[in-house]
């Protein structure tokens, strides 16, 4: 309002100086003179918005010398040591969202980590993770001591130039741990002591709280900006894509799903109804007993390469396992021999950037398509789609927002972490292409067929960000249209066999890398030692990186066998610990 009747009274001055019509001089100074008047209140408003956050502040202190960063996925430790984050990122978002006149996200949740941590990550407008200089703003905010809170503040309003009588809405979700509900209050009490407006979505899966700032700051057109929006949109795409599938069979629609006793796990159950048994889930770990990402999900089903305890799991069957906030899925069975078998974020982007170059080609489209990945993509599924399936690929670092931003360079990009985090992103002119070629009366059947599924696809997948549920139903819709079993899905590559380990050193931040994290450049000597262990080894490859979301330098290293790829792991493992400040035990062999 304030900002408004400003704006009027200078451009009616100006107004009525160009005409130099002097009978109009005294009412230009009682305008001038409302102007000062509307300028100084605004200042006293402010006094106050920063009085109150400095109130307000004391009630969330921040323990003295405790820093933090904000990683790949945001700030996550344990639990005790967040309040005070919480309400700064709450103010953060705040500015955030008077900077860019639009709604952002505080998603509460520290994913896959244990159920005693948490952690919150910023949405952008479009449903994206916050810019690199944010980033630094977070850090910044996060570890000012308490009587420095303001200046720091202060100082991103100037930087940003940011117009503080701009209205601020953000939207807040919380995951299931049980310190979610106390963290998400102090981003509550974050942005209300800075005057924005705030719509607490409660429980929600990361994903979907993507989905609400994009369906928000896009008027709608992205979809509603509900729980039920969100299913409706998703299972209406589903039914589509799978209403003309001949004589599936109940097998063929019932999928094991591990919930990891999380938020993925009441969502699911929300959301069965709408898709009328067409997909028939069989729930375990849904938080009714076992405790969150405890032996469980699709962090440890990866990294520990076996089945989730409490999933009744009959030979062959088709199973997935979601992450503690449902951005992550990966799928697997159990042989005859009772043998374990992964399909990763890697299978899961080769199936479905198959499934959708066929549909491009048979639809006549000539879109370019390509699949990024990172250094812990298989090397086996690197070189079927460079040489199978001949689609691009590309490798950044670890860490969605890179794999996000990379997949954007493209017509349809489709990126995966091996861990089972991705999505498909869809450019705006491939988007218009697809729907111009729905309407176009001329094309023929298989080409109208062909398109209207990707028309479908497009609906059912999240853009924003990868989604558990999404990307499930993805998954299924294409295994039922190709008429695959999961185990024809394995089969269309053989894994390299391989293993991550971890190693604790002093301070992480010794290693520092290039190269897509392919190579360390620091400390001297690491990159050699694993250069000659590798050559050691057939098929071999390894690296190291410092983790951004634990305190630990993670190993990977595949080979033509799992002794081999173990012992590479160990080996390099060992080579961390003596030249980059291994603490504690040193690394033991794994058999
Ligand atoms: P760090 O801890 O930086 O390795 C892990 C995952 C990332 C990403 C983030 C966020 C691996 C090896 N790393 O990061 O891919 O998903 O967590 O959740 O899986
Ligand atoms: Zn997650």
């Amino acid at each position: 309002m304030c900002h408004c009747a400003v704006y009027v009274c200078s451009s009616s001055v100006r107004q009525e100086r160009g005409r130099g019509d002097v009978r109009h001089c005294s009412h230009v100074i009682r305008e001038v003179g409302s102007a000062a008047h509307s300028l100084r209140s605004q200042k006293k408003q402010k006094m106050a918005q920063f009085e109150e956050v400095s109130q307000k502040s004391k009630l969330h202190p921040k323990p003295e010398g405790l820093t933090l960063q904000y990683g790949t996925a945001g700030f996550r430790t344990h639990a005790k040591h967040l309040d005070h984050i919480m309400f700064r990122m709450g103010l953060l978002a705040t500015l955030r969202s008077k900077k860019t006149k639009s709604t952002i996200g505080v998603m509460v949740t520290a994913s896959h980590n244990p159920e005693e941590d948490n952690g919150v990550k910023l949405i952008d407008p479009m449903g994206e993770m916050v810019t690199v200089v944010w980033e630094g703003y977070a850090t910044q905010l996060a570890n000012a001591e308490q009587d420095s809170l303001l200046k720091e503040l202060k100082d991103i309003i100037e930087k940003e130039d940011i117009d503080m009588s701009e209205p601020a809405s953000v939207y807040i979700g919380k995951d299931t741990r049980p310190s979610s509900a106390s963290l998400s209050q102090a981003v509550l009490d974050g942005v209300s002591s800075l005057g924005g407006k705030t719509h607490d979505y409660g429980l929600v899966t990361t994903p979907q709280l993507h989905y609400m700032v994009c369906c928000c700051n896009t008027h709608g057109s992205y979809g509603s900006p509900t729980t039920e929006g969100y299913y409706q949109k998703l299972s209406q795409a589903f039914l589509q894509l799978t209403q003309n599938v001949p004589n599936r069979t109940d097998d063929q629609k019932r999928l094991l799903v591990d919930g990891a006793n999380g938020i993925g796990a009441l969502k699911m159950r929300e959301m069965e109804p709408f898709l009328r048994s067409e997909l028939q889930v069989v729930l375990s770990n849904d938080g009714s007993s076992g405790k969150l990402n405890h032996m469980c999900g699709a962090d440890y089903v990866k990294v520990q390469q076996k089945a989730p305890q409490g999933m009744n799991m009959g030979v062959g069957e088709r199973c997935c396992s979601f992450d503690g906030d449902a951005d992550r899925i990966v799928y697997y069975y159990t042989d005859s021999k009772g043998c374990f078998h992964l399909l990763d974020g890697d299978k899961i982007a080769t199936l479905i950037s198959t499934y959708l170059k066929e549909l491009l080609t048979q639809a006549g489209l000539n879109l370019q398509i390509a699949v990024v990945q990172t250094a812990y993509a298989n090397g086996s599924s690197t070189r079927y789609l460079e040489d199978v399936m001949k689609v691009a690929v590309c490798c950044t670092k670890t860490g969605v927002k890179h794999l996000h931003h990379a997949a954007q360079e493209y017509d349809i990009g489709v990126y995966f972490e091996a861990n089972g985090h991705g999505t498909v992103l869809f450019s705006k002119a491939a988007q218009k292409q697809i729907q111009e070629l729905v309407k176009d009366s001329n094309t023929n059947d298989e080409k109208k067929h062909a398109v209207k599924l990707l028309e479908s696809t497009v609906n059912l997948i999240n853009q924003t960000v990868g989604d558990a549920i999404s990307d499930m139903l993805v998954i299924e819709a294409v295994l039922a249209i190709r008429g695959m079993s999961v185990q024809d899905w394995d089969a269309i590559y053989t894994d390299l066999p391989n293993r991550q380990l971890k190693v604790t050193v002093s301070d992480r931040r010794v290693i520092d890398t290039t190269d897509a994290e392919r190579k360390a450049v620091t400390p001297e000597g690491l990159q050699d030692t694993i250069d000659s262990l590798v050559k050691k080894y057939k098929n071999a490859r390894s690296f190291v990186r410092p983790s951004g979301t634990e305190d630990v330098v993670r190993v990977y290293a595949e080979a033509d066998t799992h002794e081999s790829a173990d012992s590479l792991a160990h080996e390099v493992s060992l080579a961390v610990y003596r030249l980059a400040g291994g603490v504690g035990d040193k690394p033991k062999p794994l058999h």
